[in-house]
């Protein structure tokens, strides 16, 4: 595929910030991606646009694109994007593409996969698959993690001091098809709400930017909601729902662990026997960034505590690892976790996010590819997690932004079906 025409331009992502959007062509044959950006982001992720601002980003872009379109530039495989990058990394010589923006090369290289994708006649999924060798009865439609109920940084400004510590409750359940799957977090939502109705008499039905119920319980209260709505959902459906947290330790504090709902100020060895303790109590399934995002040490002491009461909880870094090959070699040297979050635009590069993701799959920790907190309709990233074959995919349960990604899974799942 020989790029003829790539296009830059400013959308608005799901919190009305502007974001880029990048149209290829070649042929005929059309590939478009934009990309999303995180609120609670990491220390070590890319910059998503240029220290000069997004207008630079784009104006780089639409050079960039039309250096390719000259420069007659082809690709015929995935790993071709490496001829993209090479001229990507002699322009922005920074370690975090600040002069770029990760989110700018991330939404050139996804336009440019689907571009290459639609003009060997097949989706991004298949494509990337089919590069992997993976045969098409093997392929797993990856489990979707969803966010039930929020607070953190997810919350509206207005209500900060009214809000849980816990950046997302989230739900996992346990069904043999993807569209099953999708269809109980749509009840447990549904349930979540209206119990919230009835104990959360301070909500106003505000919700997170995830589109996720922002209730002002007290933090364990939630889960105790939570716990209700996982019964509800075993006597209504026989389904098992798995409960997860995602702790976004680092937006909490900034020495100690510090809570407000209720207040609370634990040291490091507290959170660590916090957490565990909540794990007995919920039976919760899954994890994420419950320590701040140095702490490779104690993440693995957590780890092998709570292996060491047999469960099977996905301790998960986010913030830990930001998609970094180099960062999650280092979490694999010490142990630290079993699960770890994909974000594409956290690293700006699509071929460094598929070697992480090669590289903790080679070690047998759970890939889940994930959203971000301000999201387009875009749904590359349901193409990566299939094609890929992540374990998990984490979004909102809720929204159209959400539901891009969803639908598609759903879409794609019947496409599977049907060439069997
Ligand atoms: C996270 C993400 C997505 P943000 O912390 O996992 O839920 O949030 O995109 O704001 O970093
Ligand atoms: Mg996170």
């Amino acid at each position: 595929m020989i790029p003829d025409e790539i296009v830059a331009r400013k959308i608005l992502d799901s919190r009305g910030k502007p974001t880029i959007s990048v149209t290829v062509k070649s042929e005929g044959k059309k590939g478009e991606a934009s990309a999303p950006s995180g609120k609670s982001r990491g220390k070590y992720e890319a910059e998503p646009f240029s220290s000069k601002g997004i207008e630079f980003s784009i104006t780089f872009l639409n050079a960039f694109g039309k250096k390719i379109v000259a420069d007659k530039i082809e690709l015929k495989k995935f790993s071709d994007l490496e001829k993209i990058e090479e001229i990507a990394e002699k322009l922005d010589k920074t370690k975090n593409w600040s002069l770029i923006g990760g989110n700018a090369l991330y939404a050139l290289e996804a336009a440019l996969l689907k571009c290459l994708a639609a003009a060997n006649d097949k989706g991004l999924w298949q494509f990337l698959s089919e590069e992997d060798n993976i045969p098409l009865e093997k392929i797993k439609i990856p489990r979707p993690l969803g966010n039930c109920i929020g607070g953190g940084m997810h919350v509206p400004a207005s209500l900060q001091e009214k809000k849980t510590d816990y950046q997302e409750f989230l739900v996992l359940p346990k069904t043999e098809h993807f569209f099953d799957s999708y269809f109980i977090n749509l009840q447990a939502y549904k349930k979540a709400k209206n119990l919230l109705v009835e104990k959360d008499k301070a909500w106003r039905g505000t919700l997170t930017d995830e589109n996720a119920l922002a209730s002002t319980l007290g933090n364990e209260q939630v889960l105790d909601l939570m716990s209700e709505v996982a019964n509800e959902i075993k006597r209504q459906f026989g389904i098992t729902l798995g409960l997860g947290i995602d702790m976004a330790a680092s937006s909490l504090c900034q020495v100690d662990y510090i809570y407000k709902n209720p207040r609370k100020k634990l040291t490091k060895e507290q959170q660590i026997n916090y957490i565990v303790e909540l794990i007995k109590k919920y039976n919760l399934v899954y994890i994420e960034d419950p320590l701040k995002e140095e702490d490779f040490s104690g993440f693995s002491r957590l780890l092998k505590e709570v292996q060491g009461i047999g469960s099977k909880v996905l301790i998960c870094g986010d913030d830990l690892t930001a998609t970094h090959p180099e960062r999650l070699e280092k979490a694999i040297k010490e142990k630290s976790v079993n699960a770890v979050i994909v974000k594409p635009n956290q690293n700006g590069s699509l071929l460094k996010t598929k070697e992480f993701l090669d590289l903790a799959k080679k070690h047998d920790i759970v890939t889940i590819i994930s959203h971000r907190s301000g999201e387009t309709s875009d749904n590359t990233i349901a193409h990566l997690a299939v094609g890929w074959q992540a374990q998990i995919i984490k979004t909102g349960i809720l929204g159209k932004e959400r539901f891009a990604k969803l639908h598609e899974l759903m879409r794609i799942e019947r496409e599977i079906a049907k060439q069997h």
